[in-house]
């Protein structure tokens, strides 16, 4: 048998030969690395309670190496081959999101580690997008978009190749996993040529300014590298003082004492020079911007449905778009109705937590006292403790906001199309895992763990 290379350290590999890759295509994106680093290294500093929750999580391991990135894909068989070589990584698809709501004529879904071990290890997750071209409403456009589309290959023969092999061997060699990294990491490169003349180009930017993205270039691009800072505000703030210019708000909930979900920021999308390879002319083309991330914790169905009814209220009042200037203090207002407090959150079932033994000695004693086991009380007693769990997960109407930013500020399209799961798992060639369900495993695994180190206790 030959020894495998473990998923968790490929995955790793890929993540690292992007963020490498990334910096010298987009040298604003070290900028961003350098400035999230020391926001990091003075947030833990000074914030002890932070730096121990963290560090009983075991989530501090993974704070410098963690990141996000987005791609966006043109067809079903892209999509489908795609799904393969993240699986090879260990990063499997999870959940569902509909960006047409949002004037966007895509819908995506994650890639992402699920276990615990493996988003400890190294939780690289890719946004990934699909092209709807039914959303085109010219037919010949539309046509013309699916040919120029049908012809290119965006992977790699090599990369195929070796993912095949995975499959077929269960796994790949540290040699074969060095060289798939390698092959995989040029589908995500730029390309200056864009594959189409310039008076298609401006079609196809007529229809979507996506659209364009897509289709016009060999392949799909990574368009951000997003790492994640411990102190969002600050990042922000920090953005203009080192030269970037930041997008206006802060997308996802108001500051609080305990974060939930995701809050992200991010800067505005770069003007780049072009050549259309079938007419030699020169244009630009703005799609690569970069981004910054701050994670709270996940929220359950309800919490969710709290948070998704708060922030609809914001956004729907009068006049009032994330722009506005007093966005910040109106949905500061708002989140009061939503707790701020560890153990409200989790006595009300508003959001995950994973248990943890705190007192070894003292859980066998209560064990062999022959008390039912009962967590509450354990709790009480300071046996046992609960932290939050990390939301790992992307948040619709924030990729909404961030999509916009960077479509320029009069570009606003709607479409009447409505979420499209069914079609984009086709597409995939699986179904999507359910993101609040991987919370409530995670969760329950934890109480199982905590309880059959108790019930041990009974069998010894
Ligand atoms: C993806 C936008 C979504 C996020 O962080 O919500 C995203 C894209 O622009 O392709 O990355
Ligand atoms: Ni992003």
């Amino acid at each position: 048998m030959p020894t495998f290379a473990s998923a968790d350290q490929i995955r790793d590999a890929f993540s690292r030969a992007m963020s490498a890759m990334y910096k010298t295509e987009v040298p604003q994106y070290g900028t961003l690395l350098d400035l999230v680093a020391d926001i990091n290294r003075a947030t833990l500093e000074q914030d002890a309670a932070l730096r121990g929750e963290l560090e009983a999580g075991d989530e501090l391991r993974r704070l410098d190496v963690e990141r996000h990135g987005a791609i966006r894909l043109g067809t079903a068989q892209e999509l489908a081959d795609m799904r393969r070589i993240f699986r090879v990584m260990g990063m499997f698809p999870v959940g569902y999101y509909d960006l047409s709501v949002a004037g966007v004529p895509v819908h995506a879904t994650a890639f992402r580690p699920v276990s615990d071990a493996a988003l400890r290890n190294n939780p690289f997750r890719v946004f990934t997008s699909l092209l709807r071209l039914e959303l085109i409403a010219d037919a010949a456009l539309r046509a013309q978009a699916e040919a120029i589309l049908a012809r290119r290959a965006i992977f790699t023969p090599r990369a195929l190749e070796l993912t095949a092999l995975a499959e077929e061997a269960g796994g790949l060699t540290e040699a074969q996993a060095v060289e798939f990294v390698q092959e995989v990491t040029q589908t995500f490169r730029w390309h200056s040529e864009a594959t189409v003349s310039h008076a298609t180009y401006r079609q196809l930017h007529g229809a979507h300014r996506l659209v364009a993205d897509v289709v016009s270039f060999k392949g799909p691009h990574i368009n951000h590298l997003t790492p994640r800072t411990l102190d969002i505000d600050a990042a922000q703030a920090e953005m203009p003082r080192r030269g970037i210019a930041a997008k206006e708000v802060v997308e996802g909930p108001p500051r609080r004492k305990h974060a939930i979900l995701l809050r992200q920021t991010s800067f505005k999308a770069l003007e780049e020079p072009i050549v259309f390879a079938e007419d030699g002319a020169d244009g630009s083309h703005t799609a690569r911007f970069g981004e910054i991330e701050q994670r709270g914790m996940a929220l359950t169905r309800a919490g969710r449905a709290l948070y998704d009814q708060l922030l609809a209220g914001v956004r729907s009042m009068q006049g009032a778009g994330s722009a506005s200037a007093d966005y910040s203090e109106r949905l500061a207002a708002a989140f009061q109705a939503f707790p701020d407090d560890l153990d409200q959150l989790r006595e009300r079932g508003l959001a995950f937590f994973r248990w943890r033994v705190l007192d070894a000695d003292g859980l066998a004693r209560v064990a062999a006292s022959g008390a039912a086991f009962d967590l509450q009380a354990l709790r009480a007693q300071g046996l046992v403790a609960a932290s939050p769990i990390v939301y790992e997960d992307f948040l619709p109407v924030s990729a909404a906001g961030i999509f916009q930013s960077n479509l320029g500020g009069a570009e606003q399209k709607s479409y009447a199309a409505n979420a499209a799961q069914e079609a984009f798992e086709a597409a995939l060639g699986a179904p999507v895992a359910d993101e609040i369900a991987l919370y409530e495993q995670s969760q329950q695994a934890s109480v199982d763990a905590v309880r059959a180190q108790y019930a041990a206790v009974l069998n010894r």
